[in-house]
């Protein structure tokens, strides 16, 4: 039991001299926390600071895209034929530019670039680290100011570091991630990441350019009265799916969708809940990325406390994975209720 002694130093020791309660920087988490990577040569650590320094900069444009026009969309399409907007252009070039630049990353995969990214490497750097990302998730709620978010995944190549980042290196599982987090830009800016031992939260400080550890050791209540589903495709999903669905509302859970998978989730690690993306007609192997969307979000809902399957049941993180832009049905969230969602698939589909 603490005495009062030792809790008053306790305090005090997270204090300042003011009363304040120590500010914790990302920075200063990072390096604090270098033991626990995988690679304690800081090359990691300054991987990770370097996606916050471009998570600021995509933080600044957002805030200031309805004055500098560039808004509205790009015309182009993307590896999975949604219009770009030109602050995923934006968002998409300041990652790759950081990253490259940083000489810690070896190569990269975006949601907006067909083929992986292999950045200029100095020559006394020999980088182990790929970076996988949806740099501006949601983009389609730019234009009507919906928060927006990016998705960032790491994993160690595994192809040799004598040569340049290989198509294998890529398509590894997603429990092969030493690092994923996201950025949401909503009405305060937060960057939330796991390494494998936990998952930590930071809000951006505008007043002083960082990101201020906000949300230690974040878990996931094991259930929640939210449901998260586009409702709109309700009658295109399978049985065991409209079941599960029907079930919730007979449950009066309220249903919160605001079609940016980093927001929708974001309410889930605090509030508990389940999001569901199932396959449907249109999109019989479901819509979301499996490499930079559903890996990612996936280790860290899991690092949280909570589950993420297919619809098939197969926990995404060991999923296969055979190309870079591939996709996957997907239901995440509180563990008592996908363990739920599981018995109604169990209980209603054709597989058993
Ligand atoms: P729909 C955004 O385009 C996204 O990739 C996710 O962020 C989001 O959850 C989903 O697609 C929304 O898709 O078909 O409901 O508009």
């Amino acid at each position: 039991m603490l005495t009062k002694l030792h809790f008053l130093s306790l305090l005090l020791r997270n204090t300042n001299h003011f009363g304040m309660s120590k500010i914790e920087t990302l920075d200063e988490f990072i390096l604090k926390r270098q033991d626990e990577h995988t690679d304690s040569s800081g090359s990691f650590s300054r991987l990770l600071r370097d996606i916050g320094i471009a998570a600021k900069i995509v933080n600044r444009e957002v805030n200031k895209a309805g004055l500098v026009n560039i808004l509205g969309v790009e015309g182009s399409q993307n590896s999975t034929g949604d219009e770009v907007q030109k602050l995923d252009v934006f968002a998409n070039e300041k990652f790759i530019e950081t990253l490259s630049m940083s000489g810690e990353v070896c190569g990269i995969a975006s949601e907006e670039n067909m083929e992986f990214i292999i950045p200029e490497i100095p020559a006394h750097k020999k980088p182990q680290y790929i970076v996988v990302m949806d740099p501006l998730d949601g983009s389609s709620n730019i234009d009507v100011n919906v928060s927006v978010g990016t998705i960032f995944g790491v994993y160690k190549r595994i192809s040799p570091d004598s040569g340049p980042v290989q198509k294998e290196d890529f398509l590894q599982k997603g429990s092969n991630m030493v690092a994923a987090g996201y950025v949401l830009y909503g009405t305060s800016t937060l960057l939330v990441y796991t390494t494998g031992n936990g998952v930590n939260g930071f809000t951006l400080d505008p007043s002083i350019g960082e990101f201020c550890l906000s949300h230690r050791n974040i878990k996931m209540p094991e259930a929640g009265n939210y449901y998260s589903v586009n409702q709109g495709y309700y009658l295109k999903f399978d049985l065991e799916m409209r079941r599960y669905i029907d079930h919730c509302s007979d449950l009066n859970l309220r249903l919160r969708y605001i079609g940016s998978m980093v927001s929708d989730i974001h309410r889930i690690m605090f509030q508990g809940g389940i999001f569901l993306y199932p396959n449907t007609r249109k999109y019989p192997q479901g819509k979301l990325r499996l490499l930079y969307e559903c890996y990612p979000m996936s280790f860290i809902v899991e690092q949280a406390g909570g589950m993420a399957l297919s619809c098939k049941l197969e926990r995404i993180l060991d999923l296969e994975i055979k190309k870079l832009h591939e996709t996957s049905s997907i239901v995440m969230g509180s563990s008592k209720m996908v363990r739920e969602m599981k018995e109604f698939v169990e209980k209603y589909s054709a597989i058993n």
